[in-house]
C-alpha cells in the first residue's frame, strides 16, 4: 500500500514544474490520480526541490487546522501552485482554476523519519 509520505509526494511535490500554461492542474491532477471517484476540491502542488519541503518538518511548530499539534509552517515562501475545482466542472469530466503563487506553506508531519502527510494551508 503506498505510505502517507509517498501520497504526500504524489498529491503535493512537483518539483520541476509548472509547465507555464493554464491547462497545467487540469492535467496534472489528472496524471496524479485525483480526479478518480470524484473531483479532489482543492490541490496544492509545491515546485521546490524535496528536501527542502522535507525540511519544513524541523521549521515552526504550530497546531494544524483541525487542532493536532503536528503542523510546520516553512520559514521561506515557496513557488506553489493551487488547483480549484471549476463551478461548472461535473465528475468525471474534472475541470480545475490554476493559480501560481510565492506563499509559506503549513504541512503535518508525521512518522520516523519525521516527513510531511498532509498539506494544511498557505500563507
Ligand atoms: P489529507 O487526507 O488531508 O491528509 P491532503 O493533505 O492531500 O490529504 P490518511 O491515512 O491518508 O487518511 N494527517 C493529518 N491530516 C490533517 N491534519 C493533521 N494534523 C494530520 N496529521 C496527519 C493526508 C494524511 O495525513 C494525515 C491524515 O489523517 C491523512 O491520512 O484539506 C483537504 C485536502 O485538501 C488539500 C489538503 C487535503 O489533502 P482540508 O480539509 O484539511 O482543508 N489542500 C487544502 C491543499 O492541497 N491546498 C490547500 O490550500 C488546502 C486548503
Amino acid at each position: 500500500k503506498e505510505s502517507r509520505a509517498k501520497k504526500f509526494q504524489r498529491q503535493h511535490m512537483d518539483p520541476d514544474g509548472p509547465s507555464n500554461n493554464s491547462n497545467y492542474c487540469n492535467q496534472m491532477m489528472r496524471r496524479r490520480h485525483m480526479t478518480e471517484g470524484r473531483c479532489k476540491p482543492v490541490n496544492t502542488f509545491i515546485h521546490e526541490p524535496l528536501v527542502d519541503v522535507q525540511a519544513i518538518c524541523l521549521q515552526g511548530n504550530i497546531t494544524c487546522k483541525n487542532g493536532q499539534p503536528n503542523c510546520h509552517k516553512s520559514s521561506s515562501s515557496m513557488k506553489i501552485t493551487d488547483c480549484r475545482v471549476s463551478s461548472g466542472s461535473k465528475y468525471p469530466n474534472c475541470a480545475y482554476r490554476t493559480s501560481q503563487k510565492e506563499r509559506h506553506i503549513i504541512v503535518a508531519c508525521e512518522g520516523n523519519p519525521y516527513v510531511p502527510v498532509h498539506f494544511d494551508a498557505s500563507v
